[in-house]
């Protein structure tokens, strides 16, 4: 498999809003300085990984839009600008468009469909589209025929968990796999290597793989030990204020 060089990811900062937006967590909300800072030392490890950011503005009326990972999936070939399945989360997608422009062919997810980039893992030539509580059976089937051509290869995969599939399974690079314990046996992720998510630890199966590196959310002290078996070198960030609202590490940025 292709390591891939990351170029460019496109990052947008948490604004004054960023408490009000959606989430599935019961506690207290998100510090919103604290949560600022997080976001500040993730932008700088990508950079530190000779990353280029691209920032965009917060979006007033959009307490989620720093999540931009939902909002477009990149391949070298074209981007696909997603219809967000959260419909106070549509909207944010517009300005992620306007930079992408600059950078690939642009398609779209269109109404009936909805899609969360959040929702997709592309392993090589190989597209996991997850249908979540975000992503519907058009909109994976819209990314499908989109993909299809340029050689992809789209397997569709229920997601009955978590709010998206990279909630539950992540590249490690070398068709290794990041997945809870709960989906090992899954006929999808048949011939890839697993390393295993203790579902006390789940939070840490969104860990990102980037330019050789694996960006880690701290505080998993067992995912953290089975992922020094790969040997790659492993940056760990401090993730509580953006778990609040539902998000992990993949969730920031729109790399490619
Ligand atoms: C949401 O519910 O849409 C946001 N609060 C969290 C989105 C997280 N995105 C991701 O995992 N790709």
């Amino acid at each position: 498999m292709m390591d891939e060089t990351i170029t460019y990811a496109i990052v947008r900062a948490p604004g004054p809003d960023a408490a009000e937006g959606l989430t599935t967590q019961s506690g207290a909300p998100p510090h919103l300085a604290k949560l600022q800072q997080q976001h500040a030392a993730y932008c700088a490890a990508l950079a530190a990984l000779n990353v280029e950011l691209i920032h965009l503005d917060p979006e007033p009326g959009y307490p989620d839009a720093y999540f931009v990972e939902d909002t477009a999936v990149v391949t070298p070939e074209v981007a696909i600008i997603a219809r967000p399945g959260a419909a106070q989360r549509r909207g944010e997608e517009q300005s992620v468009a306007r930079v992408l422009q600059d950078y690939r062919m642009l398609k779209a997810i269109q109404s009936p469909g909805t899609l969360d980039g959040g929702d997709v893992m592309i392993v090589d030539r190989h597209v996991f589209i997850g249908r979540s509580g975000r992503t519907n059976q058009h909109g994976a089937d819209q990314l499908t025929r989109i993909l299809t051509p340029y050689d992809y290869h789209c397997t569709q995969v229920a997601v009955p968990d978590g709010l998206h599939l990279k909630s539950s399974v992540n590249r490690l690079g070398d068709r290794q796999l990041l997945i809870i314990a709960s989906w090992a046996e899954r006929p999808e992720f048949r011939g890839y290597d697993k390393i295993l998510v203790d579902p006390s630890e789940a939070h840490a199966c969104n860990t990102l793989w980037l330019n050789g590196h694996l960006i880690i959310p701290e505080c998993y002290p067992q995912t953290r030990a089975r992922l020094e078996t790969t040997r790659k070198p492993l940056v760990s960030l401090a993730t509580s204020q953006i778990r609040r609202m539902d998000g992990g590490l993949t969730c920031l940025s729109i790399r490619f």
